[in-house]
């Protein structure tokens, strides 16, 4: 394809495939892919985005919170924009598409609208957040809250497995805990928020679509867990007699399950993390740390879910002897998509060739936090069985496309003024 003064001889697609596995190579684990937020990887995967976005004609940096930001100007400087994005962190084993596909997919666009010399009437700028995962420090969407200026402080004093905290590992990382507030933008530079992501699902697939029009974005609960018992010899102590931590979550794990199973609102209840202590063959579990994850389509339902689940936990805890300490470490709202940014999807896709088909997300976005100071869009991409957060997730090249052809007529075609909240935009 020539065009402007750059002859690009790969598709967008292609582009993405390749940029994907480079980036899906940076991990801490050998042999799977492992990129939590903080680590020296995410700030090696930092700098290699920086650099794409540089090369596709966009100013870049990396912002308070390890964010990286690329800016594309409009046809005039300073104009309000278009922000796309997704994540560069990964869950622990994960697939190399959840979040970068979104983010190499924004700046594919961008490069094809560079290396044509097109500019729009607005900017659009290229967001990278750092922690939508929460896996380190147990919170979640750490660098989209920090951009909507709503994050919560109290998250620095929290400490990884390790014992390190998340001001010192900002510090580590070259930034200053004290200078979050920097990285907050606020509405009226922000005409929309726009994501691309792989739907992590299989509803994509049986449809025999390679793309979708989200709906909302479910919420979701998580709850951090400790039971204490007492540690004591393996071989000695009687049944009767024993206060196994172990033993106790695991009857709570099963209760959630079970909760969860027999409720038809969509609940889904998952406990992903679980550490027992000592950690001896030979030992009765003395202490044990486990995480909650819950999530509902519709608020109400799983706070309610959660509000009935506790007491099972509670009384669990009661009957074996065990200290209970049991915590909320993050609690949002299911985050509807904006109308009109819904429709301009839903016939980017259409003149794609696609048929348009609509669904929710039951996975969590930076859109969640967005939406605080932006309108939210998101455009879904079919993964491979709807395996996702699993080094099987895969994304099939003529999808790749199929969502960057989508993003690119999205944002070529984009009608600012349709926001009932966007700025007025110049020109
Ligand atoms: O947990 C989620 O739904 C997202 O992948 N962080
Ligand atoms: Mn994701
Ligand atoms: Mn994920």
């Amino acid at each position: 394809m020539v065009a402007g003064n750059a002859v690009q001889t790969t598709s967008l697609g292609e582009e993405i495939v390749r940029r994907i596995n480079l980036l899906g190579a940076i991990s801490e684990e050998a042999g799977k892919l492992t990129r939590i937020y903080l680590s020296k990887e995410l700030r090696e995967a930092a700098d290699l985005i920086l650099g794409w976005m540089r090369e596709a004609g966009m100013s870049a940096h990396l912002d308070a919170i390890g964010n990286v930001c690329g800016r594309y100007e409009g046809e005039g400087p300073g104009a309000p924009c278009l922000m796309l994005g997704s994540h560069y962190d990964t869950v622990r084993d994960a697939g190399k598409w959840d979040g970068p596909l979104g983010v190499i997919t924004a700046i594919a666009c961008v490069a094809d609208l560079n290396r044509r010399g097109r500019r729009l009437p607005f900017a659009i700028e290229v967001v990278g957040f750092a922690d939508e995962e929460g896996v380190r420090f147990a919170s979640t969407l750490l660098g989209s809250r920090a951009l909507a200026g709503t994050f919560d402080k109290s998250v620095l004093n929290t400490r990884d497995r390790d014992g390190v905290s998340m001001r010192d590992a900002l510090i580590t990382f070259g930034l200053d805990p004290d200078h979050i507030g920097a990285a907050a933008r606020t509405r009226r530079e922000l005409i929309a928020y726009l994501e691309l992501h792989i739907e992590q699902g299989p509803v994509l697939e049986t449809q025999n679509l390679p793309v979708g029009v989200v709906t909302a974005i479910a919420g979701a609960t998580r709850l951090a867990a400790r039971l204490t018992g007492m540690a004591g010899h393996a071989g000695t102590v009687p049944m009767a007699l024993r206060r196994d931590a172990l033993a106790g979550a695991a009857e709570c794990i099963g209760a959630i399950e079970q909760f969860c199973r027999t409720d038809e609102g969509g609940l889904v209840g998952t406990v992903g993390y679980i550490q027992a202590k000592p950690g001896a063959t030979n030992v009765i579990p003395g202490e044990v740390s486990f995480t909650i994850d819950m999530r509902a389509p519709i608020d109400m339902h799983r706070k309610r879910a959660v509000a009935e689940i506790v007491p099972q936990i509670e009384a669990i805890a009661e009957r074996r002897q065990l200290v209970l300490q049991l915590d909320v470490t993050h609690e949002n709202g299911t985050a509807p998509c904006a109308p009109w940014l819904k429709e301009q999807i839903a016939q980017a896709i259409g003149v794609e060739g696609f048929s348009v088909f609509e669904l929710p997300s039951g996975a969590g976005h930076d859109g969640m936090a967005m939406i605080d100071i932006a309108d939210v869009g998101m455009i879904f991409v079919r993964c491979r069985g709807g395996i996702s957060h699993h080094p099987d997730e895969h994304v099939e090249l003529a999808d790749a496309e199929a969502g960057a052809r989508v993003l690119l007529r999205v944002i070529e075609n984009f009608r600012p003024w349709e926001g009932k909240s966007s700025p007025q935009v110049t020109g």
